[in-house]
């Protein structure tokens, strides 16, 4: 029976090893919630790294033991391989390159060697998994060549690939030495999905340009088959954040963070540590706004999450010292007793606390200078549930095309962020509220189930019409 294999670099769940006993933690992030009804069902299958280098033979038949029962199989990388294709080039190459960070962005043939090996270690392990026909959903940057890959040994399947982060215009992917190889890799697809309309526009000007072939409404006709290439803006569980923030327990902690914030209005932001995220911009800010309306000192608390990320890539450790000393200056300028400007915290959160946060929050700063989409913004909105509060929010993130009734910025502009930030603290409520529930409604329809049941449904469809291509 033919089945669905879906692969990116990491599985939904992490290994984890204590006095040698393993266990394996899911991943609450959108993508597996997305797909966890998928992958689990029947004999489909999820296909990725673990999260751990496995190096003893007998223990990585284990897991692969331990994983196929849960309809996973681990793709097992080596300590040289973490840091030369995850952290290297995919993180340190095609990350600011895609995020237009280009003066980021290392170029070593070294690197991109090791991109190619590794891209191939994926392909074999999803050969041996899966028969012609097939489906095959690959997802993002660290795998843009895998399509091209599979599509030679595996002619007839049905191959799907969905980018989560930005496709920079042509101007600055022509920057990369390997261009045409990085497109061509992901031309093996029947179908190509990006968040936004405009990462599709920038993938096709650039295929046109480099590789030498037009488009037709999407529809990209190599001298042997034709793809297609759509947007498909990923949604989150709404249900899920909502239903969250109801709990009881989320209430409570609410009340007691709130208890000890001694603020009257709380400004939440929340990323990943990463430069594309806008955190050094957003502190600056936030200053900026103290010192230019300073009856709000006293009064307003910027509750600030970062979680850490690719700790081992120089620029993120730079980018650590850079928002530290920010923080610092910030609360050693405004800082009284019994008040602190800055909240900061460097860790990550149950989602329950995240709820609370969510909650308590009465304007979510999300600004980030890049972004595929942003799903912190979504999820704020989802835990409104007495719908006041305000979303501030940066026109880079591709969320900014969906949610139109926040106050959309330019990141760059810092003092249009003062005024935003102005603007938010002082909206009366019924202005509030309009605003969150048509954003409301529109992210409970348009949800995680929904960009999946998109995505299908239109790899069905191309695969549909290549036939009819081929037989007419
Ligand atoms: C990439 C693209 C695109 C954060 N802190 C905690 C925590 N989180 C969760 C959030 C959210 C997720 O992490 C972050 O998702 P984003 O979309 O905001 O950003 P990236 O990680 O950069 O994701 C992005 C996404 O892929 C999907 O396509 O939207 O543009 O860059 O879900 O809630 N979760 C928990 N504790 C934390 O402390 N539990």
């Amino acid at each position: 029976m033919a089945k669905l294999i879906i692969v990116s670099n990491r599985l939904p769940v992490k290994l984890q090893e204590k006095d040698g006993q393993l266990s394996y933690q899911a991943s609450e992030g959108g993508l597996a919630t997305g797909l966890g009804s998928f992958y689990k069902k029947e004999n489909n299958l999820w296909i990725g790294w673990p999260g751990q280098v496995v190096s003893e033979e007998d223990k990585q038949e284990r897991i692969i033991d331990d994983l196929n029962k849960e309809n996973m199989h681990p793709v097992f990388l080596t300590e040289t391989e973490i840091k030369e294709f995850y952290e290297g080039f995919s993180n340190e190459t095609l990350w600011p390159t895609f995020h237009y960070f280009s003066q980021y962005a290392v170029y070593s043939q070294q690197l991109w060697e090791t991109y190619v090996k590794v891209n191939q270690k994926y392909c074999d392990e999803v050969v041996k998994q899966a028969g012609p026909e097939d489906t095959i959903w690959v997802h993002d940057y660290q795998l843009l060549l895998l399509p091209s890959m599979l599509r030679e040994k595996l002619p007839d399947s049905t191959i799907g690939f969905f980018q989560h982060i930005p496709f920079p215009s042509y101007e600055v992917f022509r920057l990369l030495p390997w261009r045409k190889e990085l497109l061509e890799g992901m031309l093996g697809s029947d179908l190509v999905g990006f968040h936004t309309y405009d990462d599709m526009r920038h993938f096709l000007s650039s295929v046109n340009r480099i590789v030498g072939y037009g488009s037709t409404h999407g529809w990209i006709n190599t001298p042997t088959r034709s793809l297609l290439v759509d947007s498909f803006p990923m949604g989150i569980d709404y249900d899920k954040y909502a239903g969250t923030a109801a709990l009881e327990e989320v209430k409570r902690r609410e009340n007691v963070y709130r208890g000890n914030l001694n603020a009257e209005k709380v400004i939440l932001s929340i990323d990943r540590l990463d430069y594309s995220k806008g955190i050094a911009q957003r502190l600056e800010a936030f200053e900026k706004f103290l010192e230019k309306y300073p009856e709000f000192q006293q009064k307003v608390t910027l509750l600030m999450l970062v979680v850490p990320s690719r700790d081992a890539v120089e620029k993120y450790k730079e980018l650590k010292e850079e928002v530290d000393e920010l923080v610092g200056r910030i609360n050693g300028k405004y800082s009284r007793i019994s008040w602190n400007p800055i909240q900061y915290f460097y860790r990550s959160y149950p989602l329950e606390t995240l709820s609370a946060f969510y909650r308590m929050a009465d304007v979510g700063l999300v600004t980030p200078m890049r972004d595929g989409m942003n799903l912190v913004c979504k999820e704020f909105v989802a835990s409104k549930l007495d719908q006041k509060g305000v979303l501030i929010l940066s026109e880079m993130a591709g969320a900014s095309k969906e949610l139109s009734d926040a106050i959309l910025i330019n990141p760059n502009d810092i003092n249009q962020m003062v005024e935003a930030l102005h603007q938010a603290l002082t909206m009366p409520e019924e202005e509030q509220i309009t605003h969150m529930r048509n954003m409301q409604t529109s992210l409970q329809r348009y949800n995680i189930h929904h960009w999946v049941s998109m995505f299908m449904d239109r790899l069905s469809y191309v695969k549909i019409k290549q036939l009819s291509l081929a037989t007419s």
